[in-house]
């Protein structure tokens, strides 16, 4: 554990958001490494105030408190850092090799099994970060209307994995993670071992989708801050900083096939 990470785990039966609680932590001074779990969120969220599906057990539900020593412009890095510990955790855990996609889905077989909510806040101590993480585990995280873009661990390996197992994993390798990020060439690092983990980082045919602006493109790594570039078919590079990002064409074949979550 990074010195001063705390060893403190809220669990709750039922919350409304486990990154609600770690907001309301943060801001009455809860220390970095504090963790929120629950068995079910009533309004589990996603980025832009979309939601994410959490029933009772189905799923685990976990928010991180952060308080970087980083400068602001490389904050962004910390979602991109949380899917590559989540990545770690998964492959540790259950023998499963994960895909990330920018920023920070975590797919198994091109649909997604995790998501990520990043947030920060200014408190009292400081500025903090709130890392939020839902990993599906049974097939009932994943509401009908999402089964084809969507998968749990359940699915993934033919049985039921013990969300116990994936979150002692999980605090480790977010601490490891986080630990190299903050350290001499952290970013640099960070990077190379984001774009060495998915599959998104090169050379991708992806549609990128915000609220004013949609175009397609090729990947072509990240920055240093880990927004996306992408080469539009005029040979202009694009810098993604937010938006979602769907493939076009699956990297090992030519057929098309579009996914959206
Ligand atoms: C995310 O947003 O993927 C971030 C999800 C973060 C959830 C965790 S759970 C613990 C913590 N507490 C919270 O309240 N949130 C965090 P985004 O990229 O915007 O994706 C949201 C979209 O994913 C939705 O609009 C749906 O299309 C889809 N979705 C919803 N529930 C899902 C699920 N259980 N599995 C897969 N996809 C889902």
């Amino acid at each position: 554990m990074p010195t001063g990470f705390s060893s403190t785990i809220l669990r709750f039966d039922t919350i409304d958001s486990t990154n609600l609680e770690a907001i309301r932590q943060a801001r009455v001074g809860a220390p970095e490494g504090l963790c929120v779990i629950a068995r079910e969120q009533s309004v589990g969220r996603g980025r832009l105030d979309r939601t994410w599906h959490s029933p009772k057990d189905a799923g685990l539900y976990f928010s991180i408190v952060l308080r970087p020593k980083l400068p602001m412009n490389l904050w962004p890095l910390l979602p991109l850092v949380s899917a590559l510990a989540v990545s770690d955790a998964l492959m540790k855990s259950c023998g499963l090799r994960a895909d990330i996609k920018w920023p920070n889905d975590i797919l198994a077989n091109e649909r997604k099994l995790c998501g990520i909510l990043a947030e920060t806040l200014e408190t009292a101590s400081g500025a903090a970060a709130i890392i939020g993480i839902g990993i599906n585990l049974t097939k009932a995280a994943v509401p009908e209307a999402l089964r084809s873009n969507a998968t749990s661990l359940e699915e993934m390996m033919g049985h039921q994995i013990d969300g116990e197992r994936i979150l002692t994993e999980l605090l480790e390798t977010i601490a490891e993670r986080y630990q190299v990020l903050q350290s001499e060439g952290g970013a640099e690092h960070t990077i190379r071992e984001w774009c060495g983990n998915s599959s998104y980082a090169f050379d991708r045919v992806v549609r990128v989708s915000s609220d004013h602006d949609s175009f397609e493109g090729r990947t072509r790594g990240l920055q240093g801050d880990g927004a996306l570039r992408v080469e539009t078919g005029d040979g202009k590079l694009r810098v993604v900083r937010a938006g979602d990002v769907t493939a076009v064409r699956a990297t090992t074949n030519s057929a098309s096939s579009e996914s959206n979550l």
